[in-house]
């Protein structure tokens, strides 16, 4: 599926084929968008998110959580938030509620580093930590020396030479098995029942751990260390597994204790923030480990996951804890999700549109190797004004509906349509999660783009 994908974004557009209708600027125009946010805001009682004090979000530059002082730590981590140890890092920050600032860095398959950051961290490698402004690195360090340097901010691991101490020391072991067995069956063709076959014992004993101690965490009723690290790896396996191999991890019922588990990380606003979705990590996975290998039984998935089935098309499936391809139990308010989409969308307008633009406009001369970036690319100027209205009219049909929407599509106006159609493509398949929007948010944003490019292709 990656294939078909890559071969779609060399040519942005896939809808190109098809012909597209020229079409009206009569959307409202961004103040009146932004008005419209927030009576709708007012009417569903939803208000921006507090970024310094609220729950986790991937925007926050700082994070305070009320304390006074300034933040004795300060994190860097990838921009995309693709990288699976900054995840588990930001999180125990989150569970442990420790102030900190953050700086975002991307990672190189996203492009070059910054100079000051090698200067900083010649590997380049994130995450790393400044803790009283003393630099370390490797995400295992990092987070033993902020258990030791935090003790009364919930700790999350039981007190050294303890029974469940050693518990937990045996089960991060298990941890790095799962991960081994993991890439060994997802980035190799060969020995593919043998490599299934052991990754499913593995995760066999990982079930079997989460029921050891009563669940639904790993060490019983209370979360710890452990689930904090293998939760970056549970989310990418469910994903990828299903998306390269076509073999459920999530959702069938097999593993009971672990969609327990899963449940109860979905229960956690300092996880269900930093958690990402199954199309966002299935692309971001390859770049980081050189490929994937897929197998044909995966193709339905795939397709469902990639959106190329009805999944992103309106009206949206229902999302729950059962969904396929990806079962998500905090579930959705599509009002809020739509709503939560559109303030992003009209608030950071000018950017998205110019982002999007790129989609109509050229290929950077420097390609990078993750296929959804393209950091020297370039908007297609000339097209700005057509795709501002697209993008105005998508904002509209996100916070009034569909029906309600003033698009009018016909040869005879203005506009042209196949640029707004390659532009709304191109922001489509790059719309990432939680880097954007939380999931049920992204997906309807994909949905309206698709009802767009829907209305403008013949
Ligand atoms: N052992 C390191 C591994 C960190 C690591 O591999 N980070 C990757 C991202 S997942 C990275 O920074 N790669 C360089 C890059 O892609 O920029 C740790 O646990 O911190």
């Amino acid at each position: 599926m990656l294939g078909t994908l890559q071969s779609l974004l060399s040519q942005p557009g896939s809808q190109s084929g098809k012909r597209t209708s020229s079409f009206s600027d009569n959307a409202p125009s961004w103040e009146a968008l932004q008005q419209l946010v927030e009576e709708k805001g007012a009417q569903l009682s939803w208000q921006q998110p507090d970024l310094e004090n609220g729950p986790s979000n991937p925007l926050a530059l700082k994070r305070t959580f009320g304390q006074p002082g300034t933040p004795r730590v300060k994190l860097f981590r990838d921009h995309a938030a693709w990288c699976p140890y900054c995840q588990k890092v930001w999180l125990q920050l989150e569970e442990k509620k420790i102030p900190y600032t953050l700086e975002k860095i991307n990672m190189r398959c996203y492009g070059d580093k910054p100079p000051e950051y090698t200067a900083k961290v010649p590997s380049g490698l994130l995450p790393a930590m400044e803790l009283d402004g003393r630099l370390i690195v490797e995400s295992a360090e990092i987070m033993r020396i902020l258990e030791e340097a935090f003790p009364d901010h919930n700790p999350l691991l039981p007190s050294k030479g303890s029974k469940d101490r050693q518990r937990a020391d045996s089960l991060m072991r298990l941890e790095r098995r799962l991960f081994s067995d993991w890439l060994s069956w997802l980035t190799t063709s060969w020995s593919h029942e043998a490599n299934k076959r052991e990754f499913i014992a593995t995760m066999d004993a990982v079930d079997r751990e989460l029921g050891a101690a009563g669940g639904p965490f790993f060490l019983g009723a209370d979360l710890s260390m452990v689930d904090v690290v293998f939760a970056p790896f549970l989310e990418r396996i469910a994903a990828s597994i299903l998306y390269y191999k076509g073999f459920t991890v999530r959702g069938d019922g097999r593993w009971k204790n672990l969609e327990r588990w899963y449940e109860a990380m979905e229960a956690r606003p300092a996880y269900i923030g930093t958690r990402s979705d199954f199309y966002t990590h299935v692309h971001d996975l390859p770049p980081q480990l050189g490929g994937c290998a897929s197998v044909p039984d995966a193709d339905e998935a795939a397709a469902a996951i990639d959106g190329e089935d009805r999944s992103w098309q309106l009206p949206l499936p229902p999302l729950n804890a059962t969904s396929f391809p990806e079962p998500y139990s905090p579930g959705e308010d599509p009002a809020i999700d739509r709503l939560r989409a559109a303030a992003r969308l009209v608030g950071n307008h000018a950017a998205i549109v110019k982002f999007a633009a790129r989609g109509c406009g050229k290929p950077g001369w420097r390609p990078v190797s993750a296929p959804l970036s393209d950091p020297t690319a370039t908007a297609g100027e000339s097209f700005l004004e057509a795709v501002d209205a697209g993008m105005r009219h998508v904002a509209h049909a996100l916070l009034e509906g569909v029906d309600a929407s003033s698009l009018h599509v016909s040869d005879g106006e203005k506009l042209p349509g196949d640029a707004v159609v390659a532009s709304a493509e191109y922001l489509r398949d790059r719309v990432g999660v939680p880097r954007d929007l939380p999931y049920p948010a992204a997906r309807q944003l994909r949905a309206h783009l698709n009802w767009l490019i829907g209305s403008l292709t013949a």
